[in-house]
């Protein structure tokens, strides 16, 4: 039986349906470019890594939210085949299998991928050699793909995080700094790294001028760390990090208002799947929550004014929802 665990810690009894779930919601994001049979799969995903026995049956699955006919007839067939067909299909359609490799390249979506194979470009190889059909983001990602392919180890995580910090806060003690993503959620290895930085001159009238500088001086303050600049702009820095020696990283650094910044904080936390569940809990309760604010909804369905917000476990507790921990929301 698999080692696999589920987000509480415990071991997923049904990780083997999980494994195909996840590839046919990959399969449907960057093939199909099918985003509500992605989100069908994964939900189905999550729901089954947490039920706490083995499923037996593609009816029993049925009996459990997010799982409909179509995805019970495949655990059915799963479970007297020991395969999928649908599955084997694709792993057999050369277009999906080279439309699959292009989207794992920064930068490169779907639609970029399907128009890369259509014009007979299909390997990662034969892509260095059309450089010139890619963006700068494109570039940088073809340049570290081997790179990029690598998860960070937590501990290069924390030292990035204690490099980081140093830097910004030498340059201005007012700077609050958040590495948040799967790290903050305690994951031994992560994809990339998500920094959040609030600043008290981060204000709701600021001029962009400003924020831009703002963050211009942070990305400066982090030479030597940071070594190519993806994007930038008066909110998000898209780049590349690296320490010595190591293998070069994805980092995102985005600047948000104090006010905003817990709400920000939550959302860039994650998972997107607990986003979605705690989002949907919110709008039960009668509250709409984003990366920005949480706001009341009226009887007339426009949001109010934000409510004010001085801590994660406010936003919880607001909405009547049991406080979870960062490391207790890996759905
Ligand atoms: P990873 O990098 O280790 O693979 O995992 P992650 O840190 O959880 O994922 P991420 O793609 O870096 O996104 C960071 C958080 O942002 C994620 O946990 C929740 C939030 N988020 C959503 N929706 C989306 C979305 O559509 N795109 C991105 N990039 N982030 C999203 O809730
Ligand atoms: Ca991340
Ligand atoms: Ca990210």
């Amino acid at each position: 039986m698999s080692k696999r665990k589920n987000p509480s810690g415990t071991d997923n009894l049904n990780g083997d349906f999980c494994d195909f779930l996840m590839e046919l919601a990959e399969y449907e994001k960057n093939v199909s470019r099918n985003i509500h049979k992605y989100n069908a799969y994964r939900k189905a995903a999550s729901v089954l890594a947490s039920h706490r026995k083995r499923i037996e049956s593609g009816d029993e699955a049925k009996k459990l939210n997010g799982i409909g006919d179509k995805i019970s007839k495949k655990i059915d067939e799963f479970l007297q085949t020991g395969k999928l067909q649908k599955l084997e299909n694709i792993h057999h359609d050369e277009d999906a299998q080279s439309i699959s490799l292009l989207t794992r390249v920064s930068g490169i979506g779907p639609m970029k991928a399907a128009d890369l194979v259509k014009s007979g470009i299909k390997t990662i190889e034969a892509l260095r050699e059309s450089q010139n059909k890619l963006n700068h983001h494109q570039l940088i990602g073809l340049k570290y793909f081997e790179d990029f392919e690598k998860k960070i180890p937590r501990t290069e995580i924390q030292e990035i995080e204690t490099k980081l910090k140093a830097k910004i806060l030498e340059q201005d003690p007012q700077f609050t700094v958040t590495i948040c993503g799967s790290y903050r959620r305690g994951k031994s290895e992560s994809g990339d790294i998500d920094a959040l930085v609030t600043h008290p001159s981060v204000v709701a009238d600021s001029k962009k001028k400003h924020n831009e500088q703002l963050l211009k001086s942070i990305v400066d303050a982090l030479s030597g760390l940071v070594t190519d600049t993806i994007s930038m702009g008066d909110t998000k820095f898209m780049g590349v990090c690296r320490l010595p020696g190591l293998p070069a990283r994805r980092l995102d650094i985005r600047l948000v208002l104090p006010t905003q910044y817990h709400c920000a904080v939550l959302y860039f936390t994650g998972s997107d799947v607990f986003n979605k569940q705690m989002r949907a809990h919110a709008l039960e309760k009668g509250f709409t929550l984003n990366e920005y604010s949480l706001r009341p909804v009226g009887v007339t369905g426009v949001p109010g004014e934000p409510v004010p917000v001085s801590s994660e476990e406010d936003i919880f507790d607001y909405i009547d929802y049991p406080y979870k921990k960062p490391e207790d929301r890996n759905m």
